[in-house]
């Protein structure tokens, strides 16, 4: 582990404490911890196209809107080596919301998530990606990397681990 000293500005230094206090985290470094890492996902698409992700993709949508359900389930139909798992509720008379878990390669898993939520009717859609790479390996893994070598590589950890 390495130990960072970091200078803020007063108003930027209130801001954080008051974030670390509203959001309950433990310490500092355990909240710059995680703004880092949901950064740092955010650019992953760019960064690692290829690499092995899990995301869970939510959205809320008028079930009335002509189509839209049998277009949903198609678009999952049509992806279902991403597709995991779909959970949907009836949130009232009009609207439904549905959280799918997806696991695939970053690039794969960012243009499914856009086809479902540019769907006309669909709102608040969001995607929320989690990089399967291991601590022990490099958070920069090697953009030439072949497709097929990072899946073995993925493969072969699921069997090591056995979930
Ligand atoms: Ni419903």
């Amino acid at each position: 582990m390495k130990r960072l000293t970091m200078s803020l500005d007063d108003d930027l230094a209130d801001a954080f404490e008051a974030l670390v206090r509203s959001r309950g985290y433990a310490n500092r470094s355990e909240a710059f911890r995680d703004l880092l890492r949901n950064d740092l996902m955010g650019t992953l698409v760019q960064s690692r196209p290829e690499a092995i992700c899990v995301a869970t993709l939510s959205y809320v949508y008028n079930h009335h809107q002509r189509q839209l359900a049998s277009r949903l389930t198609e678009l999952q139909h049509d992806h279902h080596e991403l597709t995991v798992s779909t959970m949907h509720a009836h949130l009232d008379h009009d609207r439904c919301v549905e959280t799918i878990i997806l696991r695939g390669h970053a690039d794969e898993l960012q243009a499914f998530a856009q086809s479902v939520i540019t769907q006309p009717g669909v709102t608040h859609g969001h995607l929320h990606v989690v990089s399967l790479a291991t601590s022990g390996e490099s958070p920069h893994a090697p953009l030439h990397a072949s497709r097929t070598s990072m899946a073995a590589k993925a493969r072969k950890r699921r069997l090591r681990h056995k979930h």
